[in-house]
């Protein structure tokens, strides 16, 4: 294992990389248009903050990198397929995403939804054909990452953010929100990896469990200050949607300086809930830290 994060993080980061390669379906393959759009929403850029999270998590957990693999990739895959729907013009109507044309910009509108169709089953199947990962494991791991994706997770989430457009939420409102639309699939994330931990005890899984809700509601509080404060050169995407959309969002509820305090307070108390890990935990306290100060 590298030594520093950086370098842990490439190593993570290319690792996923090539296993998305390989399971996505060469871009040659009939229907071409189709495995093409597929790999241009996951190909075209992207942090891979998920698969790191589980990378790390599982580095926290002293699990091998193999039993990783497999959520690590479907969580990207889920992901990849969200931001495709979010981009539709019946949802946000982006047309920069990653500093590139949105998918239904450089493809068409029906070959995005497909391509999104497309990627969601992909996730559940790779993790049916984990052989480093015990059946009854894996059975698990559909479960989180189907109620993370679903109603009661980033689709009830989407459903909540669509629905507050022009509308005033709490601030509770908007965390719950958030916990779910952003939060839950990072939340997947770290849970994941605690799912594959055998013997884990109670207290170690609800730290996590702890760490991962916290920071997914950073991570969009983030996302949000971004929208409002950073350069759509740096972000790869039009700043200023939210307002133009008319969002519910945190910082147009309580402004910029206290949505950044209230961000580095979940900051603070995600790594609280790392404490017990000791030195094992350092590449999570390097991510949910870049989570919070990342420029993109
Ligand atoms: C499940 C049927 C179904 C639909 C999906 C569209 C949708 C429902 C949910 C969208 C949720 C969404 C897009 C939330 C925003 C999350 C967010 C802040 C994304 C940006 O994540 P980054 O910064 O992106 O990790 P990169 O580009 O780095 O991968």
């Amino acid at each position: 294992m590298p030594a520093t994060f950086d370098q842990r993080i490439a190593y993570y980061t290319e690792r996923v990389q090539e296993k998305l390669d390989s399971v996505l379906p060469p871009a040659n393959r009939p229907p071409k248009r189709l495995h093409d759009a597929m790999r241009y929403a996951v190909f075209n850029g992207g942090k891979r903050v998920r698969p790191l999270l589980v990378y790390a998590t599982g580095e926290c957990l002293g699990l091998e990198e193999q039993a990783l693999d497999a959520p690590a990739v479907a969580l990207e895959l889920i992901h990849a397929f969200s931001l495709v729907h979010d981009d539709l013009p019946a949802m946000d109507n982006d047309d920069l995403r990653r500093g590139k044309p949105t998918l239904h910009r450089q493809f068409d509108e029906a070959t995005a939804i497909l391509a999104a169709d497309a990627l969601q089953p992909l996730a559940f199947s790779v993790i049916a054909d984990s052989g480093d990962i015990q059946p009854t494991t894996r059975n698990k791991l559909v479960k989180l990452i189907a109620d993370a994706c679903g109603s009661v997770g980033m689709t009830g989430g989407q459903s909540m953010d669509l629905a507050a457009e022009g509308r005033s939420l709490s601030g509770e409102e908007i965390e719950s929100m958030y916990s779910l639309k952003t939060g839950a699939l990072i939340h997947a994330s770290v849970v994941s990896a605690a799912l594959l931990s055998a013997g884990l005890s109670t207290e170690r899984e609800s730290a996590i469990d702890a760490f991962g809700r916290t920071i997914g509601i950073a991570f969009q509080i983030k996302d949000d200050l971004l929208d409002v404060e950073g350069e759509t050169e740096t972000i790869g995407k039009h700043t200023g949607a939210d307002q133009r959309l008319r969002k519910a969002t945190y910082p147009g509820l309580v402004g910029i300086s206290a949505a950044r305090e209230r961000c580095n307070a979940l900051l603070r108390s995600a790594l609280e809930q790392l404490d017990d890990f000791g030195a094992d935990a350092d590449s999570l306290r390097w991510l949910a830290c870049y989570i919070v100060e990342r420029g993109h």
